[in-house]
């Protein structure tokens, strides 16, 4: 699948320090030093209904990883999937009456362009699982040489017990993963499994839904969690820096991927750091495509709102909390997108030097853009009251303002 187009990043002088993040597995922080190449796995959307604020929020925070670590001077490999198959999608299209692909691909497009709007860095390969059916079939077939894989009436299921390390991403007790397995695309109630908990590999073809040639395992289609785990070790193998998500892929996505890759290669561990949004809620819920509370970012920017306003709007929240959009989110962004710009539009200012460096440290101690953007703030303040005769400021911060926090002002 071909990805969007990169906006380009200027080059600032100096470096970021390394990354410290939270991350999920260990429950602390961890400085992460990848390569020469650093490397990113991150789950892309369900392509069944347009981008959400709750989407551009998780994107958006991933979008700083890659920011800071090109500013490292790394190479960033950076891959994201689209699930352009899977139950949710059967669902939609089945109750509009729309052709399952069609939905998909309009949808697919639709993020594209929301994401080129909001200037996220493209990932490196963006990668369908339908196009990569033939990768996951031999996948799910080595998972059973290896004994982890069973089959429940023609569908195959992944063991659970043949991870020793199961349990370590989200650390959760037996009855939360049960509940949460019910709750997001699990069946612990199917009779016939050896552990409630035990993910769905491959489903054998059903009238009526779409399939795909499975070799030794038959007509189907691949189930979720695989999908992810053949899409990262093809692209970055095992032991990548970071596998990323909102907070509701902790249990069973990324638990789940983490075993499957765990059995496959026998090394451990799939990711060096799990990182995870916090979840946007409207209107005193998740947002989300299933509950319909949704504001979009094509709904606004139709509306003629400028995507800076709506990516300064997700970044005034630390990537980590949940929070609600409301309108009020917005009318702080614009109004703060005004001031950046007037300040940085004079032909001098007040002097800007630590200010890069400030910027830095904010992000790399695990991703604090509203640190990052008070320190702007402060600069924006400083030119209002007083101004400055440093005729290089104003471009050192619109510089450092678009490479680091990806708003072009
Ligand atoms: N296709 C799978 C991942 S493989 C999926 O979860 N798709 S999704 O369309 O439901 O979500 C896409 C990404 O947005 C995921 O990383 C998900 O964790 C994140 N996300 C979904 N809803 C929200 C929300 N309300 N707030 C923050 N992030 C969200
Ligand atoms: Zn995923």
């Amino acid at each position: 699948m071909h990805a969007w187009p990169p906006s380009t990043v200027p080059v600032l002088p100096g470096q970021s320090p390394e990354l410290s993040v939270h991350d999920t597995a260990t429950g602390g922080r961890v400085t992460l030093v990848p390569g020469p190449v650093a490397r990113i796995y991150v789950c892309g959307i369900t392509p069944y209904d347009a981008t959400h604020m709750g989407h551009a929020a998780t994107y958006t925070a991933f979008d700083l990883v890659q920011r800071l670590w090109l500013d490292t001077g790394r190479e960033v490999r950076y891959v994201q999937n689209v699930t352009d198959i899977d139950d949710p999608l059967l669902e939609r299209a089945a109750a509009t009456g729309e052709d399952w692909t069609a939905l998909a691909e309009r949808e697919t497009s639709l993020f594209r362009e929301d994401m080129t709007a909001l200037r996220i860095l493209p990932p490196a390969a963006y990668v369908g699982a339908v196009e990569s059916i033939p990768h996951i079939v031999p996948v799910i077939e080595r998972l059973r040489e290896l004994g982890a894989a069973y089959d429940v009436d023609g569908d195959t299921y992944f063991s659970v017990e043949a991870d020793d390390h199961f349990g370590g991403v989200s650390h959760y007790d037996a009855s939360v993963m049960r509940a949460l397995s019910a709750e997001r695309g699990g069946d612990p109630d199917r009779p016939g499994k050896k552990n409630p908990l035990d993910p769905l590999l491959w489903r054998a073809a059903r009238p009526g839904e779409p399939s795909w040639d499975g070799a030794s395992l038959g007509p189907g289609r691949p189930g979720w969690h695989i999908e992810c785990v053949s899409i990262a070790l093809d692209h970055l193998g095992m032991g990548f820096d970071i596998q990323g998500g909102g907070s509701d892929l902790v249990f069973p996505h990324h638990e789940m991927g983490a075993s499957h890759a765990q059995v496959l290669t026998g090394e451990h561990p799939f990711a060096a750091g799990y990182v995870h949004a916090g979840m946007v809620a409207y209107e005193g819920e998740k947002m989300s495509k299933s509950k319909g509370n949704l504001v979009l970012v094509s709904r606004l920017r139709a509306a003629g709102v400028d995507p800076a306003a709506i990516r300064l709007a997700l970044l005034a929240h630390h990537y980590r909390s949940d929070w609600e959009w409301t309108d009020a989110v917005l009318d702080g962004a614009v109004r703060r997108l005004d001031r950046w710009r007037a300040a940085v539009s004079r032909p001098d200012g007040p002097p800007a030097d630590g200010l890069v460096d400030a910027l830095r440290a904010a992000l790399a101690d695990d991703l604090d853009a509203p640190a990052a953007l008070a320190v702007v703030d402060r600069w924006a303040a400083a030119q209002e009251a007083e101004g400055g005769a440093d005729i290089g400021a104003p471009g050192v911060v619109s510089r450092a303002v678009d490479a680091l926090l990806g708003v072009a002002l």
